[in-house]
């Protein structure tokens, strides 16, 4: 992990209010949460993190091959009000004061209070293997088989336990906490509800353990590479594309990031008239429940596929250790950085050469390697298991290891060839939208109709070969480019591309729209879209709404 961001010190400010009010941040929901807080707990808060949902430009579902995406965070937020447990207060909750105990409460009615305590487990039995100790000596009970609020909490809890209160860390003993959790993003809508969670509630326990202030403090980088595999502990094998810009991103810019050789982020101004609006499709994505064959049968596949192209192409990814081979979990960029003969491990961590990656993925593209991936048998893309090992080059006892141990998926079928053509073709559609960012001039109006035109692309592609969008997400993303054909006084409406954002097989689209014709779009959407009919305003208002590139996660000390 490079040190290149600020240490994590600096994500703490002191507040009256006003740098809340300068933020554009609705001051009522903020008081609002203080005073539940009191009401709960009998005391202030000491804290309050905040931590941003994002949504995604474009470069979907490569953050996990470790391919630069882009993304920008929201308004929409989770806020978490939190303080040690104050003894005179502890009226309702007798039981707890125990090191580290939570007592945990959602304003949402919906979600009820959680009590729980992590245990220490510090002696090595036969039970309890010695890498457990010494990795993660805590332990919380985390429900994977359903989607429980608290999950986020214990995810972003976990990671903190087991960083900072380790047998070779400073601190020792957590303290007992209170929190009272708050939020807006949508859940299961692809604006990463879930990374907010788990990044608001690994600050609030780095805060309320007074880990800021101590030379502990991580740098943001450390704690985007904490919040990842935090997330993971909820059973979605994510890459880091959400934890990166809920953390590090900056008001006014979308960020690129970049994961290999190791993390870097760039902030990236959009062209002046570019507004994005988000259009939730209202079908929920829930990504845990389907990870099996959704999202993490994606990452098995797209992990295959490399395994498959480096056998193919002789790279060198596996280390051998004495006579025996080990083998490895590889990347499709690991793959293309190897043949192109780019490749760094991260002991270089510089900044990967975008000249290189690009001139790569173009190379890629144009040959014929990709159909290395295809069956042996004419008139279908996908592949057996049987013939995916074979391809592979590995024995199947090692294969399933290596692939299969750590994640569950089902299917009996996978599409190696389709998914890595997504992965290399959008990966090369964020470079190029990166690049016309940047690019100077003043052709505003060509610039943008640039990148609607990379992210009707990257909409095209997770649609057919990543298969990662829904009916109702195709119909609305047919509505909003409809608006291109409606008259509005200044000519024709000014939607340049639509897309659907995250992870997909539901949640939100984003449309990137000229800011003059930003109002009459989000009108125009509200009106056509069949599911939206007879909402209320306030209801279409949460589903339909442009945004500006927000800032990334801070912890506010209540004063
Ligand atoms: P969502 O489900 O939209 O938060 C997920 C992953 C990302 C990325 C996108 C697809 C998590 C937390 N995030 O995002 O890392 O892979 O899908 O581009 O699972
Ligand atoms: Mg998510």
């Amino acid at each position: 992990m490079r040190e290149s961001f600020d240490r994590g010190s600096s994500m703490v400010s002191d507040t009256d209010g006003a740098f809340v009010l300068s933020l554009g941040l609705s001051r009522e929901r903020w008081d609002e949460l203080v005073r539940e807080f009191e009401m709960k707990f009998g005391h202030k808060p000491t804290y309050i993190a905040r931590a941003p949902g994002r949504v995604n430009l474009i470069g979907e579902h490569i953050d996990y091959a470790h391919f630069g995406v882009f993304p920008a965070a929201i308004e929409h937020d989770i806020l978490i009000a939190c303080a040690p447990q104050s003894m005179s207060t502890n009226i309702t909750h007798t039981s707890t004061h125990q090191p580290g105990s939570v007592v945990a409460e959602n304003l949402h009615t919906r979600y009820t209070r959680q009590v729980f305590t992590p245990t220490y487990c510090h002696t090595v039995g036969d039970d309890v293997p010695r890498d457990a100790v010494r990795v993660a000596p805590w332990h919380l009970d985390i429900d994977k088989s359903e989607l429980r609020w608290e999950s986020y909490v214990k995810a972003g809890y976990y990671g903190v336990l087991n960083h900072f209160f380790t047998p070779s860390s400073t601190s020792t003993v957590p303290v007992p906490v209170e929190i009272l959790v708050t939020g807006n993003v949508p859940p299961g809508s692809g604006l990463s509800s879930s990374a907010a969670m788990v990044v608001s509630s690994t600050l609030a326990f780095l805060a309320t353990n007074g880990i800021f202030d101590g030379e502990d403090a991580p740098t943001k980088g450390e704690l985007v590479n904490i919040a990842m595999e935090n997330e993971k502990r909820v059973g979605v094998n994510s890459g880091g594309m959400d934890q990166s810009a809920s953390v590090i991103a900056l008001p006014g810019s979308a960020l690129y990031v970049s994961f290999a050789p190791s993390l870097h982020a760039e902030p990236i101004v959009l062209p002046r008239n570019a507004v994005l609006v988000c259009a939730n499709s209202l079908v929920v994505s829930n990504k845990a429940e389907n990870a099996r064959h959704q999202y993490n049968l994606r990452v098995v596949e797209t992990l295959v596929a490399a395994r498959v192209l480096s056998n193919y192409l002789n790279l060198e990814v596996d280390s051998t250790d004495g006579k025996a081979t080990k083998r490895r979990l590889v990347t499709l960029r690991e793959v293309l950085a190897r043949k192109g003969n780019f490749y760094r491990d991260e002991q270089d961590a510089q900044q990967e050469e975008l000249t290189q990656l690009r001139k790569g993925l173009e190379d890629m593209l144009k040959g014929k390697v990709l159909d290395y991936l295809l069956p042996r048998v004419e008139g279908r893309t996908g592949v057996t298991l049987d013939e995916m090992i074979y391809m592979s080059g590995m024995d199947k006892a090692e294969f399933m290891e290596v692939y299969f141990s750590w994640v569950d998926v089902e299917t009996t079928h996978f599409e190696l060839y389709l998914r890595a053509k997504h992965v290399f073709e959008e990966a090369l559609r964020v470079l190029q939208f990166r690049e016309v960012c940047l690019a100077g001039g003043d052709n505003e109006e060509s610039k943008l109709q640039t990148l609607g035109k990379l992210m009707n692309d990257s909409h095209e592609s997770c649609n057919k070969q990543f298969d990662c969008s829904h009916s109702k997400v195709n119909d609305l993303v047919q509505v909003a480019r409809s608006f291109s054909e409606m008259e509005t006084g200044r000519g024709k409406g000014k939607v340049y591309g639509s897309r659907v954002t995250g992870a997909g097989w539901g949640g939100c689209i984003v449309c990137l729209v000229h800011r003059e014709d930003a109002d009459a779009f989000i009108v125009h959407v509200k009106e056509r879209y069949a599911s939206y009919e007879g909402m209320s305003e306030e209801d279409l208002a949460n589903s339909v709404f442009a945004t500006e590139p927000g800032m990334g996660a801070c912890v506010f000390r209540c004063t």
